[in-house]
């Protein structure tokens, strides 16, 4: 086989193209990978319009890690205590059919749940919505999305009437000023920053703002980083949004002609003079001043955002701030300007669009109104009544519902909760409870594997084809370009032989995913994310954005939403939000006196499933490690790689000390990928609390209180974190080749 298949990358929401050829092609070389093995060829696609070529070194060596520890056939036990049976499709789905069938009948559909992810494409994603939400009447369907872009969602839902970023990636070629917040996109995004950062470099007049508690590489070639304490995002928003406003930075026809609830908002923000917000931020007025003044004086701001936003108890009300911004100065609908969420996951944004959180329908549609619900009770040709008017159980609603028996089902997949719930120790407490957890992964182990009943080996990037949308709304069909291993099935096909066999055999009539895709897009017909236009054989010849209606006999402008300044909501006009800061949920205290904060590096995806089996990522961060300031490490005497105990109310963890300034005094950070399976007691997790924002729901991972306890005697530093794969009491050894 020569044939190069085009596709996406599987791991941020960037969304970078990426062309993929066999290992072996004649008259060239076999292709290998860093251990000599054949291994697949990837590169970036030049004619990809979101990445043009470019790739981060995940995208790069996202082909070492296809063929290891992967799951490959269904496999069964009766409790946790015993080892898993392999087992044929036949019996995996007769246990599973008939678990969900006793649990519907002596406890409701709402004991069953399915928690998903931003990594499923968007095929799988709307069989799963029609499965839970429409077939069994429950609203049980939420995603990691919970903890990661809802907040967002919720903003541009109150703020501009509909969820979906406004902006696109050209806008960070033509801005004036960058305004990143709670972003590390330079080792998150690394392709959308290098972008940016290539127009900062050529034009001395573009600023760029950061505003994150740690030096991060983002930070390093702003010209203006402001080390914010953590939480206090708020403060800093209205305190910009009080200066612009002083000093007449104020578009008011747009304000009077496109917005409401001014007032309100500016009855807040003459609560936040510069001395005040500087104080609480721990910034200077001067650095506060020259933000405001950046902002002010800049024709076009385009706002950059990711978790150091929206992770926190007051997330929905962090991305409101950043749009007031935009919408006192008017920019927003315009070229190089507007509020502009960095999407996590590669099909984060399909899931949104698809209905993938408890809360939503396909089509942008949310569970609460009664029309949403008619319009898709009725595509569905279920009965009125039949979707819930309720939010179903969030991801940390389900592990509360396994706690009081509530939940009688759990099915998981493309997400490893085990590790990247918040207070992790308890929601692996709740797991160990389930009366029943099917997981659904392409790799074992996985520290979630250890808590199911059920393992289904789920086809995956490359083995199966389906759509995903990045954060600029360009949709690219991802095409398999070989099998799946063993007897591995594509996530929407196993949802709907299950779907199938509970007795809903005419609502899955889907030959493949192109017909899946085909009835989904119907769901979106004059929503604002219209692609009625698109499908898999259009998609094929190359990525297209939305809006993209039928109607549409080519591609029109879509590149940005609201261009003639007319919004989402009924009456069209955006909206002001007036919030006041609160705060931290868990403030540091005397007997928890730091402030712990936590992310991602540049190499490691999440929690390692595929990057720590790449011996090039392994070997650029070979282990975790706990950031402290100097002065802090000093009073508590700690030096550098010492290893430190961090202890919260919920947990502990042990990581060698980086000391380094790029952390403020009172602030620590640790990285998030390290799990069970890959250290001892390195679980960011095991500290962090479930407290959530109450319109998004998501909860608060990035700031705990904790306190610190250097380790005198423990096992020498090599030793921690570098393991590699731990083995499960009752762990069967699968073959690696088939
Ligand atoms: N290399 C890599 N890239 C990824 C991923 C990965 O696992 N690895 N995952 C993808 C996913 S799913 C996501 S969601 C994105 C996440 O992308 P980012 O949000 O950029 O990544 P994080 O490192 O989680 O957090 C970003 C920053 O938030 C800061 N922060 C903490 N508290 C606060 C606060 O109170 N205010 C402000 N302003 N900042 C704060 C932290 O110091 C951190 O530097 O990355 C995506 N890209
Ligand atoms: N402390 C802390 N915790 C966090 C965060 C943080 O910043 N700090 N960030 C949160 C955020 S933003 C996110 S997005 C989550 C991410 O957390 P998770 O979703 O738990 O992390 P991943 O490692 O991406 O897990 C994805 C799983 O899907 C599997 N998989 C890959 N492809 C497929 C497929 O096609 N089908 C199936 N069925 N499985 C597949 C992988 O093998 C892997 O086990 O973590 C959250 N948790
Ligand atoms: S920037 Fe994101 S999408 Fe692009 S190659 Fe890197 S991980 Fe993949
Ligand atoms: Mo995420």
């Amino acid at each position: 086989m020569t044939d190069t298949t085009k596709t996406l990358c599987p791991y941020c929401g960037v969304g970078c193209g990426l062309e993929v050829s066999p290992p072996a092609q004649p008259g060239k070389a076999i292709n290998r990978d860093s251990q000599g093995n054949p291994t697949w060829k990837v590169k970036g696609d030049r004619n990809h319009p979101s990445s043009q070529g470019m790739v981060c070194v995940k995208g790069a060596t996202i082909a070492e890690a296809i063929d290891k520890n992967r799951l490959r056939y269904p496999m069964l036990r009766d409790s946790l205590d015993e080892p898993f049976r392999r087992v044929s499709w036949e019996a995996a789905y007769e246990r599973i059919v008939s678990r969900m069938r006793s649990v519907y009948m002596t406890q409701g559909a709402d004991a069953i749940c399915m928690y998903g992810s931003g990594q499923m494409q968007t095929e799988d994603y709307y069989v799963a919505q029609k499965l839970l939400k429409g077939c069994l009447g429950t609203n049980n369907f939420d995603s990691n999305s919970r903890l990661c872009m809802s907040s967002a969602v919720a903003g541009y839902v109150q703020s501009l009437g509909a969820d979906g970023p406004p902006c696109c990636y050209e806008d960070l070629d033509l801005t004036d000023c960058a305004f990143i917040i709670g972003s590390n996109a330079a080792e998150c995004h690394p392709i959308v920053f290098n972008r940016l950062q290539k127009h900062h470099k050529k034009n001395h007049n573009v600023k760029m703002i950061v505003v994150d508690p740690r030096r991060t590489p983002t930070a390093e070639v702003a010209d203006l980083h402001l080390a914010i304490h953590p939480g206090t995002d708020i403060d800093l928003l209205n305190g910009i949004a009080h200066l612009l406003l002083r000093w007449g930075y104020f578009e008011s026809e747009f304000v009077s002609e496109c917005t409401v609830n001014f007032p309100a908002f500016a009855e807040v923000i003459s609560h936040y003079p510069p001395e005040v917000v500087a104080k609480r931020c721990g910034i200077s007025v001067e650095n506060l001043e020259t933000a405001a003044r950046y902002w002010g004086t800049s024709k076009r701001v385009l706002s950059l955002w990711s978790m150091g936003v929206n992770q926190s108890s007051e997330g929905t009300a962090k991305v409101r701030g950043i749009i007031n911004l935009h919408l006192m100065t008017g920019q927003i609908g315009k070229p190089g300007c507007g509020p502009f969420s960095l999407t996590g996951q590669p099909n984060a944004m399909g899931g949104r669009e698809s209905g993938g959180l408890c809360n939503l329908l396909p089509g942008y549609r949310h569970v609460q109104y009664a029309q949403d619900r008619a319009e898709v009770e009725q595509f569905w040709g279920f009965p009125a009544g039949r979707i819930s008017p309720n939010w179903g159980r969030t991801a940390w609603d389900m592990i509360t519902g396994l706690e009081t028996g509530d939940v009688g089902v759990l099915w998981i997949v493309a997400t490893n909760p085990a590790v990247s719930l918040p207070d992790v120790k308890r929601a692996q407490a709740a797991l160990l409870r389930s009366p029943f957890t099917v997981c659904q992964d392409a790799y074992y182990p996985t520290e979630t594997a250890a808590y199911a009943h059920v393992l289904l080996p789920a086809a995956q990037w490359g083995e199966k084809t389906g759509t995903m949308t990045n954060s600029e709304r360009v949709v690219t069909l991802c095409q398999a370009f070989r099998p799946p291993v063993g007897d591995a099935k594509a996530d929407w096909e196993i949802i709907a032989e299950v779907g199938r066999r509970l007795g809903f055999a005419d609502k899955f009539p889907f030959a493949n995913s192109a017909e899946v895709y085909a009835e989904y897009v119907q769901l979106t017909c004059d929503r604002p994310c219209d692609m009625t236009g698109l499908s898999h054989a259009k998609l094929a010849q190359g990525p297209i954005q939305w809006p993209y209606p039928d109607t549409w006999a080519n591609q029109k402008d879509s590149r940005r939403l609201y261009t003639d300044l007319r919004f989402a909501t009924p009456d069209g006009r955006a909206r002001f939000s007036a919030y006041h800061s609160r705060g931290l949920a868990e403030p540091p205290n005397p007997e928890y006196p730091f402030v712990l904060t936590n992310g991602r590096l540049y190499g490691h995806w999440h929690t390692q499933t595929r990057t720590g089996r790449i011996e090039k990522i392994k070997q650029m961060h070979p282990q975790p490690f706990l950031e402290i300031h100097p002065r802090d490490a000093a009073m508590l005497k700690i030096q550098e790689n010492d290893l430190v105990e961090v202890r919260s109310r919920r947990g502990k963890a042990q990581f060698p000390a980086k000391v380094t300034k790029a952390i403020a005094p009172g602030t620590l950070f640790v990285p998030m990928h390290w799990g069970a399976l890959w250290g001892d007691e390195t679980e960011a997790n095991a500290l962090t609390h479930p407290e959530h924002d109450p319109d998004s729901h998501q909860p608060e991972l990035k700031a705990c209180a904790v306190q610190l306890i250097p380790v005198a005697l423990k096992p020498s530093l090599g030793e921690v974190g570098q393991k590699q794969e731990k083995t499960f009491k009752h762990q069967v050894s699968l073959p690696i080749t088939p």
